[in-house]
């Protein structure tokens, strides 16, 4: 029933467009995540808007990237939203209340959570990119990936060190913005034990006056959840240890685990070709093989989808979503299992239902009672997903695989607005325009 402009783009004008989008988007410092909605960074999302600006320019893919980076808090946390000084956004600086934490960055105002650790992955793409360019631009990328190496492991062993708690040995977020996929059904259960206080502020949403259908984005119900654990966490002052023992928000996230292992992995491939320590290397891999074996350790004996585990419930969630798919990703699953995935992913639950404009993945199966075609992360089509599943896919040698999600982004994505998620059936795009990670991985796709 949705708008989806009658236009399909061929590749190059493809591609000159979603160059625009990102030069649009360019502040000069940093590129917002989206112009009007998103008006700041945001972790993954300049991860992959990185991706996309070395098939541009590689120093400005470097910049972007040591720009997030300045903002690392002490204790080696990347925070999820680094502020600029726009005020279009809520919650913005000032509600979160970060400059006080002792662990916070000093010339920067970020918020206190994090965002899924793809940025290795990120590196490790732009130095492939720079390789292929020019001298200088590989010489520029070498030298980035030396300075920012340790800060890569300092990221990684402050998720070992403070977000892995329990037995289970996933990684564990403390808010459902730190999974990146806010309001997904994954999170449905635990927050039903979220209860926000008398004493949480008054406050003004600022998405829903951008969104024009505030349907498509998450309910107030769940604003008001996604508020008071921040009000959690600036009452504990940040500190880590105090959150993951109180807050009444904590889930071992399997789609995270997933990345870790993989972005672990990609760490100790550049920390070996750029001389890095072996006790550096020996943790990664370590912290790999442990990430990848709770994983598979998630995996439910009959549909062999991998899942989340509620760690103050201290029970698995079964709810089925795109991140039930995690072990493709990252691998490590028995054969069975991965091959029962794999037909799972093709089928007409998934990839396979005759009614996708283009065939990858929905954040959640059509067949599901419950998934809403146009609510954000709850059934529709988010193309930076469908990149990482393309990407790990390449990285598996599955080129077929790898193949399919490329042509099927690209179709997704042809109308040329790089929407933030799309309708699955009508191909609409929803939430924002002009989306930077979406006109990054078109780039990536088309270069
Ligand atoms: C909260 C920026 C971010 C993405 C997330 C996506 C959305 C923010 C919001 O936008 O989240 O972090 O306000 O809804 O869910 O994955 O990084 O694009």
């Amino acid at each position: 029933s949705g708008d989806r402009p009658p236009v399909r783009y061929s590749e190059p004008t493809l591609a000159a467009r979603a160059a625009r989008v990102l030069r649009d988007n360019d502040t000069g410092a940093v590129i917002t995540a989206a112009p009007k909605l998103y008006p700041h960074m945001w972790s993954w999302d300049a991860a992959f808007i990185s991706i996309g600006l070395a098939r541009l320019d590689v120093r400005r893919a470097i910049t972007e990237l040591e720009t997030l980076f300045r903002a690392q808090w002490r204790n080696g946390m990347v925070p999820h939203i680094v502020f600029t000084e726009a005020d279009a956004y809520f919650p913005g600086p000032d509600r979160w209340g970060t400059e006080n934490a002792q662990d916070g960055p000093s010339n920067v105002r970020t918020s206190g959570i994090c965002q899924p650790p793809v940025h290795a992955i990120a590196v490790q793409r732009v130095l492939e990119i720079a390789r292929r360019s020019s001298p200088n631009e590989r010489a520029d990328a070498e030298r980035f990936v030396r300075g920012i190496w340790p800060k890569l492991y300092a990221w990684h062993r402050w998720l070992v060190e403070y977000r892995t708690p329990g037995s289970a040995g996933l990684v564990a977020i403390v808010h459902g913005w730190e999974s990146g996929m806010d309001n997904s059904p994954r999170w449905d259960v635990p927050y039903d034990a979220v209860h926000p206080g008398a004493g949480l502020p008054p406050y003004v949403r600022k998405d829903v006056r951008v969104v024009g259908d505030p349907s498509e984005r998450p309910t107030d119900r769940e604003y008001d959840r996604y508020l008071w654990l921040i009000e959690e966490m600036r009452r504990a002052g940040y500190d880590q240890r105090t959150i993951v023992e109180n807050s009444s928000f904590l889930v071992g996230d399997v789609f995270i685990t997933a990345l870790f292992a993989v972005s672990c992995d990609v760490l100790v491939e550049l920390g070996k070709e750029f001389g890095q320590s072996g006790e550096q290397l020996r943790d990664l891999a370590e912290w790999a093989a442990n990430a990848r074996q709770a994983v598979a350790g998630s995996c439910h004996s009959v549909s062999g989808m991998a899942r989340d585990r509620d760690l103050r419930a201290s029970r698995w969630l079964d709810t089925q979503t795109i991140a039930g798919f995690s072990p493709l990703l990252c691998g490590g699953a028995p054969d069975d299992v991965q091959l029962q995935l794999l037909s799972l992913l093709d089928s007409d639950r998934w990839c396979g239902h005759p009614d996708l404009l283009a065939p990858v993945p929905p954040s959640v199966s059509p067949m599901r009672p419950g998934f809403n075609p146009r609510q954000y992360w709850r059934g529709p089509q988010w193309p930076v997903v469908v990149w990482l599943f393309g990407w790990a896919f390449e990285r598996r040698g599955w080129h077929e695989r790898a193949r399919r999600m490329r042509d099927g982004g690209i179709r997704l994505t042809d109308d040329g607005s790089f929407g933030e998620y799309y309708q699955p059936f009508t191909g609409e795009p929803l939430g924002s325009t002009e989306q930077s990670w979406t006109a990054a991985v078109v780039l990536d796709w088309l270069c």
